[in-house]
């Protein structure tokens, strides 16, 4: 199997095998085959009785008696809860920081219009408010969704009617974010529930309180302090990393630090020590969700994505690698031993064994941020002269969300959805799709990504992206507008031409894929395309993924409406009864359903023929281009 399709990647590669360094890819070899327990969902290690598997016909049930569709059940609730934790906490600390904004502080609110929608959403008395008093109501009422006790998450009341309806007959509302998590870890504990549906019904509960509740309390509140982005042009792959410069790559997710190194490194101070050391300036570069944040807020370049991390490091001129949570290898301390870079971790809840840790905090974050960047700066003069940057690099436009796409397609001063709508209820589109997740060495890098959105424009359907898939294709050159010419089909060409957008859009990082939820929400309620998400002719995809997040996402995806194709199965093909429910039956309770494809093509197809059913459904035309 190939490794990747990224040109810059083969090269890197190239390198590690020179110097004999090793990568994910490496290590994923070495690993041989994996335990077919474990791939089969089949494995329960949860108490003590066990670890017990399940043999067909020798043992088919653990020593408690649970079968194999409850122990699989289990273990993918556990993953959900996993994934739900990580987006949600960042969302919690993202709230935190905005309690912390003010007039002459280092974060400060920036999109005051946002604030006031939002506080209303919250159901916060917004007259007469200063931004600064409404922000601190707006964190402590986020930060209270996640303590919440009982009643319902606020954000889950922004779906459409129809939506909210359905999720309170099947009682999947979420109450409190953390409540959630808790009670998923509680049911899956030894002995509490054993029945596949009924803890299914929980992770989907236990989803939603991530995409309408942590992820979207993430992706808002950012947008409060950080701004709410807008399309802008920026610049992938690792051709980025400057051999003249400083080079300083941020990884990781929480851009309350990103933010704050790209500030830094803006200062005349840290400037001038870079000249003096001869450096030509600072250059900051993201890797992972992080690179997707401050690209679409500043357009600060993209190093790559999720398997660049490595790759970044043996260019030999990145200076200082840093990272906050999530996502970052712990391989990567090994790695820098090998060049001058160095690592540095900043929270004090991801700490990597031979790693520098200068703990960030909000109170000093400013003032932390220029200590790192300084770091980074005084390691210029240790380079030791083996360089190896690749020269690719690929244009890109980035930053739509669910408020600027539409102020694009809406005319400049009209902010509508009525034209996306038109175009999909006159069949110049066939519909939309997003794209989302990681990359996993299991799959050539990339290829996945970039087949499917391919073949989706082809067909007319308009892609959004976010998180690792985002970063895939805008290497691949699909974030440029002039892709609509050379790959699309003649309907969506038309649209991109007219409004001049590129055929697949940046929609953000992974937190960000509840402004996917928000915009199908605005397609609802523009009207003509049914009463509730399920209804649209749309489709989501992870044909790459690896994160409990991803799992994540995918079940809020699902639970919200949306049919959703897993490019590998969830670790459950030893319970049949349990892919069945994930696969078939679960359409009948929230309209939305799995399938798991490895073949890019055939899954985009899989999302065509859904998109297909969904127009016929609401009786639209064949589409205009067949
Ligand atoms: O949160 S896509 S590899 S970086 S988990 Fe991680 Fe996956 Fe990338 Fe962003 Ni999302
Ligand atoms: Fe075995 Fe049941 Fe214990 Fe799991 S919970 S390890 S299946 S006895």
């Amino acid at each position: 199997m190939e490794r990747t399709i990224d040109e810059a990647a083969r090269e890197m590669l190239r390198v590690a095998k020179e110097r004999n360094l090793s990568t994910a890819w490496d290590r994923r070899d070495q690993q041989g085959v994996p335990c077919r327990f474990g791939v089969a969902g089949l494995c329960c290690r949860i108490c003590n009785m066990g670890p017990c598997r399940i043999v067909e016909g020798r043992s088919p049930k653990g020593v408690c008696g649970a079968d194999a569709d409850t122990i699989a059940a289990r273990n993918l609730l556990r993953m959900i809860a996993g994934g739900v934790a990580a987006h949600s906490d960042h969302g919690r600390d993202v709230a935190h920081t905005l309690l912390q904004a003010s007039q002459d502080g280092d974060y400060q609110v920036k999109d005051p219009l946002k604030l006031r929608r939002l506080a209303y959403a919250l159901g916060l008395e917004v007259a007469g408010k200063d931004d600064h008093t409404l922000a601190r109501e707006v964190a402590e009422k986020a930060l209270a969704e996640f303590g919440r006790q009982d009643g319902e998450l606020r954000f889950v009341l922004r779906a459409p009617e129809r939506r909210v309806e359905r999720w309170r007959r099947f009682g999947i509302v979420p109450r409190g974010i953390d409540r959630e998590v808790t009670e998923v870890m509680h049911r899956t504990t030894m002995g509490v529930d054993a029945d596949y549906r009924n803890l299914i019904l929980q992770g989907l509960r236990c989803a939603l309180a991530d995409g309408w509740g942590g992820s979207m309390i993430a992706t808002e509140l950012q947008d409060l302090l950080f701004g709410t982005p807008s399309p802008l042009r920026g610049k992938v792959n690792l051709g980025v990393l400057k051999p003249e410069m400083v080079n300083i790559v941020v990884h990781g997710h929480e851009p309350t630090l990103s933010e704050m190194v790209v500030l830094a490194a803006q200062s005349p101070e840290l400037l001038r020590l870079a000249q003096a050391k001869g450096a030509k300036g600072i250059n900051i570069a993201g890797i992972c969700c992080t690179a997707n944040e401050i690209l679409m807020r500043h357009g600060i370049p993209v190093a790559g994505n999720f398997l660049h991390q490595e790759l970044a490091v043996m260019t030999g001129v990145v200076d200082a690698m840093v990272v906050d949570v999530q996502c970052i290898m712990p391989a990567l301390s090994d790695l820098v031993r090998h060049f001058h870079t160095v690592l540095v971790t900043t929270s004090p809840k991801a700490k990597i064994p031979g790693a520098e840790h200068l703990e960030f905090s909000e109170e000093r974050a400013l003032e932390v941020a220029k200590e790192i960047v300084r770091l980074g700066v005084e390691n210029f003069s240790r380079r030791n002269g083996q360089v190896y940057v690749p020269k690719e690099t690929m244009d890109l436009i980035a930053g739509f969300t669910a408020e600027s796409v539409f102020y694009f397609l809406g005319g400049r001063y009209r902010a509508t959805y009525r034209p996306l709508n038109d175009a999909i209820i006159d069949g110049r589109l066939r519909g939309v799709a997003g794209i989302v997740g990681c990359n996993n060495p299991k799959i050539t890098q990339d290829f996945s990504h970039v087949e499917m959105a391919k073949e989706l424009i082809k067909n007319d359907v308009l892609v959004v992206v976010t998180g690792c898939a985002a970063i895939a294709e805008a290497k691949a050159g699909l974030l440029r507008p002039e892709a609509a010419f050379e790959l699309a089909g003649k309907g969506l060409q038309e649209i991109c031409e007219a409004v001049g957008i590129p055929p697949v859009l940046h929609v953000g990082s992974c937190v960000d894929n509840s402004r996917i939820l928000i915009t199908l929400t605005n397609m609802v309620h523009e009207g003509g395309l049914g009463e509730d998400i399920s209804d649209i002719p749309a489709a989501g995809a992870a044909p790459e993924w690896m994160s409990e997040k991803a799992v994540a996402i995918a079940f809020y995806f699902v639970a919200s409406g949306v049919f959703t194709v897993l490019g590998s199965p969830f670790p459950i093909e030893g319970a049949p009864n349990l892919v069945r429910f994930l696969t078939e039956e679960l359409e009948d309770v929230v309209g939305g359903k799995f399938a798991f494809e490895p073949d890019p093509i055939k899954a985009a197809h899989l999302m065509l023929e859904h998109i297909e059913r969904k127009r016929h459904a609401l009786k639209l035309p064949a589409p205009m281009y067949a």
